[in-house]
């Protein structure tokens, strides 16, 4: 268990509670300073959520300041990302000018960013669901580095996301709870800003209770802190019974109008629904509207004392924590509990009563100890550092994890997929720290693509021995499945949400735990889009991990539409932070992986997407190693075209062999005819991209696609081929205005064999030769 000790005195109360109000004021007025001070340009709304932050000020303010341990790491509600970086301008690690150009260029980012903020940001949030989510994942990751010897245990930390309560409702949340479940998570607290808003509207009163029950069944703690210090204090006086029971009673969205409406709406609606219980009248007299209005405010999720309660009752085991903290959208602002608050600003008028109320002097709203006297100022300021906010943990550092060459598989006909299987396994044998830094994972795919033989060797990870019954049973089968502390495959449920997030988690092992882990994820191509959002997340924050998606295309005959990609290198091309290759042969494929995980590794790399199938192929007699670079750069000639050549053919992947039959049959009937086999679309479009705004810049460099067809004179013509969108390739008749007819997939497929597919899809050497003679025609 992670040591802690969380003081919970009345100083460090009081010293909390200003720090609270010294965030809710610095965020409001971020926000404030970008909408309505600073000069517009474009007319275009800046933005900003000040009721989100103003929620959320109390939790923030208690748990940087005084909740959290050394080593703990927090992803940070999206829309509270103002008071993050509030806490670090405090601390002195944001300059004040980043904080005024908040939403602007190179300015804090609108939602907390790890690659694009200068403080430290342990998750990006933005999407939501996603950033709470990887926190449970890389407690599973923590572990693992434990498990494994790679991390002290006593430098574990608890992964923590502060989350809005309409994050319950996203569906990535509960796959992600069934497998923390599985995988008996520890050291994960998620804190409920439970404000009961979303964006549209006020949350479901239905939900009541129903989420304690969902999380307590997979294994967590619920600790719901509902009611404040004040109002605990009033359900002890005569009445008080009678208004908490009211207060437990009310629709969220009748507790949301009032808490807009203010103190003389309260007054009027208590005393009709309990004004004739005994006591109830004298308590109500006893206080004036604005004491009312706090009291009724003072949710659980804004008192200190409570929050530092539940954080070190959380802190007393490592098993997971829901903490539910009820509090109110906008709280302490005129937005407080408006329906229609979530991008609703105060205006001027209201941001000077605010800066009244808090004593801050016109003209000193930035300064971070504005409106106390030189004492308190000077003792909030020594509060902050000792407390735990000055000693954030910062991205470590790690060592690279050595490549060395990854021989091709030996075989005359292979897959891409078994020769995926292959080298891994011969990556388990050979061992040594690059076999140790690898961490496979699949969401159920794991023997359908090729992994097993990995598993077999390294075993599944688990932090207590899991037996394979069917093997201590003497029942055949090729594949072991037993695991424990040192196994190095994660074991996923059919989530594909949930491969992502562990791969964005296992992929930032580095920064965060400071060991590189190489995290390699397989999944069915089609299905990449089943995660499509989570995939975008990891790459977002560089988390750096190899995609292995298989099988591809219609090429995958029998299993029909419902299993046949199309779209995906499409995704790919779009998608920054990710490079995919779709190699034909098994030494491509090999020299990409020895690519792969040095770009992984490298300072500006990224994450690698493999794009495989299960056609076994003729593998090709290689004259020479030139192949190699090319493929490694998105492209090479297989058949380099002659000189004065009319044309070429452009093939991918799996139609490999269709792209030599064509040009067997057509290159003596068309001069020159070439075929040149690509490996990256991607890689091929990005360098064109490149070199085209590098122009501008310095001096003119070809791009790989600009010097491999500037092998074609400009007026030749291109027939391209890919068993996917055919717009991966048709863009490269832009590159020398040569003109393309684009052969690909852009129906949905159905079940069949090769011959009847490609013959349907147009994918086969017919269709090829067709294509080449329209491309011939003269127009
Ligand atoms: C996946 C996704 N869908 C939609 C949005 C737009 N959006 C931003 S915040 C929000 C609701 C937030 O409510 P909640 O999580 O309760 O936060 P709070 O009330 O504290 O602002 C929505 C729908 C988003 N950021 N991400
Ligand atoms: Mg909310």
């Amino acid at each position: 268990m992670i040591e802690t000790a969380i003081k919970t005195d009345t100083d460090t109360i009081a010293m909390i509670e200003r720090l609270d109000d010294r965030l809710r004021w610095l965020s409001a007025w971020m926000i404030h300073n970008a909408n309505h001070l600073r000069p517009s340009r474009d007319g275009v709304k800046v933005g900003g959520h000040q009721a989100s932050c103003a929620s959320m000020s109390t939790i923030m303010a208690s748990l940087y300041f005084a909740g959290l341990g050394p080593n703990d790491r927090v992803a940070v509600k999206p829309h509270a990302g103002p008071l993050l970086h509030a806490i670090h301008y405090m601390l002195g690690n944001e300059p004040l000018e980043k904080l005024q150009n908040f939403r602007g260029f190179k300015g804090v980012q609108s939602y907390p960013s790890r690659t694009k903020d200068v403080i430290p940001v342990d998750f990006s949030t933005g999407s939501v669901g996603l950033g709470v989510v990887v926190t449970a994942f890389a407690s599973l990751v923590q572990d693992y580095l434990i498990a494994h010897g790679r991390l002290p245990e006593d430098e574990a930390g608890r992964m923590i996301a502060l989350m809005g309560d309409a994050e319950l409702d996203e569906g990535n949340i509960y796959e992600c709870l069934i497998e923390g479940y599985k995988h008996d998570i520890r050291n994960c607290w998620w804190i409920v800003d439970y404000n009961r808003q979303s964006l549209d509207h006020t949350t479901a009163d239905r939900m009541f209770r129903r989420f304690d029950d969902i999380f307590e069944t997979c294994g967590w703690r619920v600790i719901t802190l509902k009611h404040g210090r004040r109002q605990k204090a009033a359900f002890a006086e005569p009445g008080g019974a009678a208004l908490e029971q009211w207060i437990d009673s009310c629709p969220n969205v009748d507790y949301a109008a009032l808490t807009y409406q203010g103190g003389g709406a309260w007054r009027a609606r208590l005393t009709a629904d309990i004004g004739g219980k005994r006591g109830v009248a004298a308590l109500l007299a006893r206080r004036d509207d604005d004491e009312l209005a706090r009291l009724m405010t003072d949710l659980g999720g804004h008192c200190v004392a409570s929050l530092l309660g539940a954080y070190a009752e959380a802190a007393a085991s490592d098993r997971p924590a829901l903490i539910i903290a009820y509090t109110v959208k906008g709280k302490g602002l005129p937005l407080a509990g408006h329906k229609d608050n979530h991008a609703g600003q105060m205006n001027a008028p209201q941001m000077a009563t605010l800066r009244d109320s808090l004593g801050i002097a016109e003209g000193q709203e930035w300064a971070p100890w504005a409106g106390l006297g030189d004492n308190q100022a000077a003792a909030l300021q020594a509060f902050v550092a000792a407390s735990p906010a000055a000693r954030l943990p910062r991205d470590r550092g790690f060592d690279a994890v050595p490549v060395p060459a990854i021989p091709a598989p030996e075989g005359e006909e292979q897959s891409t997929q078994a020769a995926f299987g292959r080298v891994l396994l011969e990556i388990a044998k050979a061992g040594g720290p690059l076999a140790d830094a690898i961490v496979t994972t699949s969401p159920d795919v794991t023997v359908s693509t090729n992994l097993g033989p990995w598993v077999n060797a390294r075993g599944l990870f688990r932090r207590s021995a899991l037996a394979d019954v069917f093997r201590a049973a003497k029942i055949p089968s090729p594949q072991k499945w037993s695991g424990d502390a040192a196994g190095q495959h994660v074991e996923l449920g059919i989530a594909e949400n949930n491969l992502f997030l562990m791969l964005a988690a296992a992929g930032l092992a580095a920064p965060l735990f400071g060991t590189r882990l190489l995290p390699v994820g397989t999944v069915y191509d089609p299905f990449i889009a089943r995660g499509l959002d989570a995939l975008n997340y990891g790459c977002y924050q560089d988390a750096r991990f190899l995609l292995v998606a298989t099988p591809s295309g219609v090429t995958l005959a029998p299993e029909g539409g419902a299993h046949q990609s199309i779209n995906p290198p499409l995704i790919a091309m779009g998608q920054p932070g990710l490079t995919m290759f779709e190699p034909a042969y098994a030494d491509e494929l090999a020299a990409l992986m020895h690519w792969s995980f040095g770009h992984l590794q490298a300072v500006n790399g990224g994450s690698v997407y493999l794009r495989l199938t299960t056609r076994n192929i003729v593998q090709p007699a290689r004259e020479d190693n030139g192949w190699r670079a090319g493929s490694i750069a998105g492209g090479y000639w297989l058949k380099p075209p002659g000189s004065g050549a009319e044309a070429a053919i452009v093939a991918m992947g799996a139609l490999m062999p269709e792209a030599l039959q064509a040009w067997e049959e057509l290159h003596h009937d068309v001069p020159g005819l070439g075929l040149l086999s690509v490996t990256s679309p991607d890689l091929l479009h990005r360098g064109w991209s490149a070199a085209g705004a590098g122009r501008w810049s310095g001096p003119a460099v070809a791009s790989h696609v600009e010097t491999l067809l500037a092998a074609l004179p400009a007026q030749a013509r291109l027939v391209t081929l890919l068993d996917g969108s055919p717009a991966a390739l048709s863009w490269l008749g832009g590159v020398r205005g040569q003109r393309v007819v684009p052969l690909g997939v852009d129906r949905f497929g159905q079940t069949g064999d090769l011959p009847d597919l490609y013959r349907e899809y147009r994918l086969d050497a017919d269709a090829i030769i067709a294509a080449m003679a329209d491309a011939l025609i003269e127009r």
